[in-house]
């Protein structure tokens, strides 16, 4: 029987999952939505979050599974949300985040997905993407769209049609895939 999907995806957040799930589909990649709540250890970088948060999904899921651990890092907070993105969302939102960010507003998104199976040693693949915060709230989207403009563009994440195809979780994801489909699905069939 054609099993339905490659792999699954872990995560509490469904708008990460959808962005995965296409970004995959475009690569051949079927990825299913393992919904749960993942253990986060305190750490300093988002690396080593995801390289245990991949290792709880898989004890939870028993299949291939995939994580991504992310982050924006604001330049002149020292990279002020970083590991603590989700939780500074969640506390002062973009407004909170606006009041801080005064002239230099150069920022980075970072991303590191972590893909386990059974043989549970996590690999990572890790990618960013640098811009700017927006001098206010622009479009609607998820998390911190409205207020990252990535290099080279006028429009917020929240504005682009194509976050897609440039974002931190697109790079990540696409040296996930290549490495992936290198390794040949069929095993995990
Ligand atoms: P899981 O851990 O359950 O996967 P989460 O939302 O808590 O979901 P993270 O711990 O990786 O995920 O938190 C990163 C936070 O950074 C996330 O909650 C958003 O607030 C923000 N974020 C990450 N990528 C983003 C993106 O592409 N657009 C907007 N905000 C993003």
């Amino acid at each position: 029987m054609p099993q339905l999907y490659d792999i699954f995806f872990a995560s509490s957040n469904k708008y990460k999952y959808q962005e995965v799930k296409k970004i995959l589909d475009n690569f051949g990649i079927k990825a299913g939505f393992f919904k749960c709540d993942l253990t986060e250890i305190q750490a300093d970088t988002i690396k080593e979050i995801a390289a245990q948060k991949v290792i709880d999904a898989f004890n939870q899921c028993k299949k291939p599974v995939i994580v991504e651990d992310d982050g924006l890092f604001i330049t002149s907070l020292r990279g002020f949300p970083g590991p603590f993105s989700s939780y500074v969302y969640k506390k002062i939102g973009n407004k909170g985040i606006l009041k801080l960010v005064q002239t230099k507003r150069n920022a980075k998104f970072q991303s590191t997905i972590a893909f386990c199976d059974k043989k549970k040693k996590p690999i990572l693949f890790e990618a960013n993407v640098s811009g700017k915060i927006s001098k206010n709230l622009r479009g609607k989207g998820w998390g911190y769209d409205p207020i990252f403009v990535p290099s080279g563009k006028l429009k917020t994440f929240a504005e682009l049609s194509n976050k897609n195809e440039l974002s931190h979780r697109y790079r990540a994801l696409k040296k996930f895939a290549s490495w992936f489909l290198n390794k040949r699905v069929s095993t995990y069939r």
